[in-house]
């Protein structure tokens, strides 16, 4: 079974840890033991240009996670790290001194910086990252182009935009946003393979990342959401009993209007893209229109949990996607 996951950070990771157990595409697995393959859209609006380095927080959560170098409680970057780099820049003098630059971690931003300077896309990029990692999924860009999620807040200084990582480092998102850009999507294209990932695909699972600026922004480059609409999509909610599970999701939602809660973000997400959506017991009853909705336990307390998640989702899409076969 080929799926395509437009994924962000760290939810979305350990969800894919889930799936690439319930498809057998897992690391060290043999290839004919694999009942399917894995084609991760990754969000880069979350990405930044820092001391001349492009540092990519979802495809590297999502690189390093699958890929066996997280640091599993953080989340993000790398395990065993240290920040001497981070220290001596900060001795220099240079800013920000708000962001967790790894001594590990930077020598992926070195490789992606001397790759882009030499012209590479950053999809030829994360391949190259990849044949290191070897994720045991393809990792795809959502674009090639520049795309980068500002935030728009009012903080008594005057209304200004800052760049995503400030706002949700710095501020830990706890500065109203006016408004949520996705600055740059209108022109961007989606990157090479991504078109074709999708509509090779025999489902689109949307995992419990952020709604706003993680699956959201993928849907924002132009192409995605209607290339995934015309397939059978399951969503699994990131918001259980009114809030987020890790996160601050809800800050992303209030920016937007929407409401936290499971069945607010299905609404956001769309009918018209979205043909199932999982919700967890605290759910359940959940009802929204023109969306199959079930409830199941969607706590990702740990591996075997995280596959049974994942293995409901792919089952609501063969029973939805069989379902759209007999409506024709
Ligand atoms: N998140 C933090 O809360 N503090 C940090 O200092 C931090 C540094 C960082 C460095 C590299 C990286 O890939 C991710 C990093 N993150 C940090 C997480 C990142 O801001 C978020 O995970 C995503 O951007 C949101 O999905």
């Amino acid at each position: 079974m080929r799926i395509v996951v437009p994924a962000g950070g760290i939810g979305g990771a350990r969800f894919l840890r889930g799936l690439r157990a319930v498809l057998g595409t897992g690391a060290g697995t043999p290839q004919e033991q694999s009942t399917g393959s894995i084609t991760v859209i990754g969000n880069t609006g979350d990405d930044i240009t820092l001391f001349g380095l492009r540092i990519c927080p979802d495809l590297d959560t999502v690189m390093y996670t699958l890929g066996g170098g997280i640091n599993e409680e953080q989340g993000w970057g790398r395990d065993g790290e240290t920040f001497t780099v981070k220290e001596e820049l900060a001795a220099y003098g240079m800013k920000p001194t708000w962001f967790g630059l790894g001594d590990r971690d930077t020598a992926t931003h070195i490789v992606r910086a001397q790759m882009l300077a030499a012209g590479y896309p950053l999809s030829a990029v994360t391949e190259a990252l990849c044949d290191r990692w070897k994720p045991g999924v393809r990792l795809l860009p959502m674009t090639d182009d520049q795309v980068e999620t500002h935030v728009v807040v009012d903080d008594g200084d005057g209304r200004r935009a800052i760049h995503f990582q400030e706002w949700w480092i710095r501020h830990r998102a706890a500065l109203p946003a006016e408004r949520i850009v996705s600055v740059g999507a209108e022109e961007a294209s989606p990157a090479p393979g991504v078109l074709k990932a999708i509509d090779e695909a025999d489902a689109v699972i949307l995992p419990p990342s952020n709604p706003v600026v993680s699956v959201g922004s993928v849907l924002g480059v132009p192409g995605i959401r209607e290339a995934m609409a015309a397939k059978t999509v399951v969503g699994v909610s990131p918001i259980i009993g009114g809030a987020p599970v890790r996160g601050m999701a809800d800050a992303c939602l209030r920016a937007v209007g929407v409401e936290t809660s499971a069945g607010a973000v299905a609404g956001y997400l769309g009918a018209d893209l979205l043909d199932g959506w999982l919700v967890d017991e605290a759910d359940a009853g959940t009802e929204v229109e023109g969306i199959e909705v079930r409830s199941r336990p969607l706590y990702m307390s740990g591996p075997e949990a995280t596959e049974a998640i994942a293995r409901a989702a792919v089952d609501l899409a063969v029973e939805l996607a069989a379902g759209k076969g007999e409506r024709g």
